[in-house]
């Protein structure tokens, strides 16, 4: 029974880091790159491609448009690397990548129609 309790005590714990994994609203993290999503671009990203670092890559999501949003990242090969939360209008949300490869991804918005009407764009990792 003693095992049994810790681990509950440890899916609690985890779900409560899950929880806080991306932050919503709020001001933008240090050191994060801000991305604006609108109908249907990204910007940067869509216009103009997005650098960032290798590594631990922190996004900071701001929808500035009218309906729901989110990003993902898909590699050359076209797997995807990762996605973000679905951003409300008006809402911002922190979008964390732990260890993001050195190279070119393509990045796409996965609501349905959105990367066929345009929200797509290029991010490369040096
Ligand atoms: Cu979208």
């Amino acid at each position: 029974m003693r095992r049994i309790g810790i681990a509950l005590a440890l899916v609690a714990v985890f779900a409560v880091v899950a929880a806080c994994g991306g932050s919503s609203g709020g001001s933008q993290p240090a050191g994060s790159t801000k991305i604006s999503l609108t109908e249907f671009k990204f910007d940067p990203g869509t216009a103009s491609p997005i650098t960032v670092t290798h590594g631990k890559v922190v996004f900071w999501l701001v929808n500035t448009g009218n309906t729901s949003h989110d990003l993902a990242i898909k590699d050359s090969s076209g797997n995807t690397v990762a996605t973000s939360e679905l951003v409300s209008p008006g809402d911002s949300k922190e979008f964390d990548v732990d260890n993001l490869a050195a190279g070119s991804y393509t990045i796409v918005c996965t609501q349905p129609g959105h990367e066929a009407s345009g929200m797509k764009g290029t991010l490369t990792a040096t």
